[in-house]
């Protein structure tokens, strides 16, 4: 496709992913950028009608983050429209336009990857390492359906690195490379190694990391309990193409020895998760075909890690097994020179089973094993078509409509025990689990959801220095497995399920309805003619969601957290994404100096209760001065957050003051080495993440005394890396 849509998007691409970001407009970063483009030409991907108010990361950008984060979700760190709710190290949920977790669609590899735990330890971008991510594209607001459906606020679409194929004349192609990073603060070290060999049909790869830390230190020196992490990941990909066609297949094996949860009252104490992915790409005289294959097996262990008192006595341990399977095909199908018709179907299947095994002599924790979802599964077969329309160099049109169909269904439960317990001096103590147990098992729990998505989206490009581009777009998300079927409303088994940070007991509801976002968006894009002197972009946005899955009060549990049970609401959320750059000084003898800020708001509001909307990021800036000089480049970044006092009063959503921090970084590339190096959080400020949640690892460690306050937020960190290709 040869559409002025997506030329003027591999531009923004380009630009944006060195400008707004850590990439700097070096001639030695766009070829690197160049080189790692896939080698044939395929259109069927989220870039395709992307809005205006995409975002996006490439390599340039990706090389200056690696060094200060093995966490992938924080590499979209400073992207208009992102925030992170905390979680663990490597585990962060990305939110876009304020709406986060499940309601984000997060595609590793074209593929979604269902949360495989009751708190979304092992969220789909803690799948892969920061090493292995070659792309990544933020669309969030009015996003194509193409892009996928089963969520409300947009998607994010990370990709690995695409087989490498000998260049012409080449016989045989042979490459590798080695990186090491240090980071000060917990020790937190990472060491990826990655090889390719090929020729111009065939290429096989590996890219392997690890990636540990201890616990980190916030800025009063206090350590941070529970931020410890260790994480392995394996991959090889293998590649054939000829004439336009192309395969990719994929296999990989993660490996999590721990990570700690400070926010919940489980660590990860074991996470095994092995995939294999397909891909064929093709080329024909009617368009190009995108088709994807996955597979995805990921056996998940909870328990207490030291912090939260160890595994003496057995602690509990909590399982997951869950598979997700399905496939994606896209085709693109340039009809004239001004009509191009994007189509596409998938299916996506996840089985879960979550269980706690009876723990020996407790007589909370057995005799029997606790089953909190057994043969879960979630179905989902979407489809789509999506038109986009060049009328003259100024209009363009794009629209599209999608259904999804999600079927979901589980087996009947089991308390840890059936029985009445008994108590102090043998009184006989209310189970309510067992109650509860009886009750949804007596219910059916088939549920089938028909849910449609609408994108309707016009731009106008008046001139070369400026576009508006404004829609609407509708999008559905059914609930979650636990959303649904979690069932247990007693205080230990309500207390486990929960990806909120916030300490609190959730309990399902058979009866909620999918959440709908009803979206009105528009972006003012104003820049010079080469968009490299000066850029500003502008997105205010307005979503009103119909029965938006919030939660009500059911009960307490002890020390004051509360016990709530997921319930359709409706909803409103206003917000704008702002960012902009220019070019500060330049010349040849000094280099360059860019100045480039990104400034976030929003405001979430429960229409039914009044109350605000759960982890709503406060007003944010972050203000970055780069300076480039041949193959050296630095930047000094402003981070600042206004105070958090509009909370979910529900929840006991935890206030938190506003904060400003510094971070350095300077990179320097010269042949086959490229040395980083760089400070966060320079003058050691005590800060409380907003979207961090509880600091419960701390509250427990102090003897569950007094009130749980929020998570502060790590103090200052001096890193450094190096990267050696071969
Ligand atoms: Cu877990």
């Amino acid at each position: 496709m040869t559409s002025r849509f997506a030329a003027a998007n591999a531009l923004r691409a380009a630009l944006l992913s060195s400008a707004a970001l850590a990439g700097l407009l070096s001639t030695a970063a766009l070829a690197q950028d160049v080189q790692s483009l896939p080698t044939i030409s395929i259109t069927a991907s989220p870039e395709d009608g992307a809005a205006l108010s995409g975002d996006g990361l490439g390599e340039p950008g990706l090389a200056a983050r690696r060094l200060s984060t093995a966490d992938t979700a924080a590499l979209l760190r400073g992207l208009a429209g992102v925030s992170l709710n905390g979680n663990g190290g490597v585990s962060s949920l990305p939110a876009l336009n304020g709406l986060g977790a499940d309601r984000v669609n997060v595609l590793v590899d074209g593929a979604p990857i269902a949360p495989a735990c009751p708190n979304q330890m092992n969220p789909a971008l803690s799948a892969i390492s920061p090493m292995r991510v070659s792309k990544v594209e933020v669309l969030a607001g009015i996003t194509p359906v193409s892009a996928g459906g089963d969520s409300l606020s947009g998607t994010i679409s990370v990709e690995s690195a695409p087989p490498i194929f000998a260049a012409p004349g080449e016989t045989l192609h042979t490459e590798g490379k080695l990186s090491a990073f240090y980071r000060s603060n917990g020790r937190g070290v990472t060491g990826a190694a990655e090889a390719s060999v090929a020729n111009d049909t065939f290429s096989l790869g590996y890219n392997g990391s690890w990636s540990r830390a201890e616990n980190y230190k916030a800025g009063s020196g206090q350590t941070v309990r529970s931020t410890l992490y260790n994480v392995q990941d394996n991959a090889v990909t293998f590649g054939a193409r000829r004439d336009g066609h192309q395969l990719t297949l994929q296999a990989g094996i993660q490996t999590m020895p721990y990570q700690g949860f400070p926010t919940q009252r489980m660590d990860l104490t074991d996470n095994h998760s092995a995939f294999i992915n397909g891909r064929y790409e093709g080329t024909f005289d009617w368009g190009t075909l995108d088709a994807r294959a996955n597979w995805r097996r990921t056996r998940h262990t909870m328990n207490f890690l030291e912090d939260k008192g160890g595994t003496a006595g057995g602690g509990m341990p909590m399982d997951t097994l869950t598979t997700d399977a399905g496939y994606s095909v896209k085709a693109t199908l340039p009809l004239s020179a001004r009509d191009t018709l994007r189509v596409g179907n998938e299916f996506r299947h996840t089985g879960l089973d979550d269980w706690w095994d009876p723990v020996a002599g407790s007589m909370m924790m057995g005799p029997l094993t606790y089953w909190n979802v057994k043969d879960g599964t979630r179905n989902r077969v979407g489809t789509f078509a999506e038109w986009e329309a060049n009328w003259s160099p100024e209009w363009t049109t794009l629209l599209g409509a999608r259904n999804d169909v999600v079927w979901m269904d589980t087996g009947a439960v089991q308390p840890y025990s059936w029985q009445n317990r008994l108590g102090m001096g043998m009184m006989a103590m209310a189970n309510p689990d067992a109650a509860d147990a009886r009750a949804f098992n007596a219910r059916s729990h088939t549920r089938t959801d028909v849910n449609f998505d609408v994108t309707a989206l016009v731009r106008y490009t008046p001139s070369d220095t400026s576009a508006i581009e404004a829609g609407y777009a509708r999008k559905t998300r059914s609930p979650n497995l636990y959303e649904r079927y979690a069932w247990g409303t007693g205080g230990m088994s309500s207390s486990m399920n929960g990806w909120f940070g916030d300490a609190n007991g959730y309990v399902g509801n058979l009866d909620l309805k999918p959440e709908v976002a009803n979206t009105f968006s528009t972006t003012l894009s104003l820049h010079d003619t080469t968009h490299k002197a000066w850029e500003v972009k502008l997105t205010p946005y307005y979503t009103y969601v119909q029965n938006f899955i919030d939660v009500e009060r059911i009960g307490t549990l002890s020390n004051g957290f509360v016990k709530l049970r997921f319930t359709n609401h409706d909803a409103v959320l206003v917000g704008a994404n702002l960012s902009a750059a220019a070019r500060v000084y330049e010349d040849e003898d000094i280099g360059a100096f860019r100045l480039s800020g990104v400034v976030g708001w929003v405001h979430g509001r429960n229409l039914d209760t009044g109350d605000a909307l759960y982890h709503m990021m406060p007003l944010n800036a972050l203000l970055t001065m780069e300076h480039r000089l041949g193959g050296w480049n630095s930047a000094v970044e402003v981070q600042a957050t206004a105070r958090k006092d509009r909370v979910e009063a529900v929840r006991n959503e935890p206030k938190t003051p506003s904060y400003a921090l510094v971070n350095l970084r300077t990179g320097y590339e010269w042949g086959n080495i490229r040395i980083d190096a760089g400070v966060e959080n320079l003058f050691d400020q005590q800060y409380y993440l907003p979207l961090g949640g509880v600091d419960y690892a701390d509250y427990r460690g102090g003897g569950s005394r007094g009130t749980v306050g929020a998570l502060p937020g790590p103090g200052r960190s001096f890193m450094a890396g190096m990267t050696v290709k071969f």
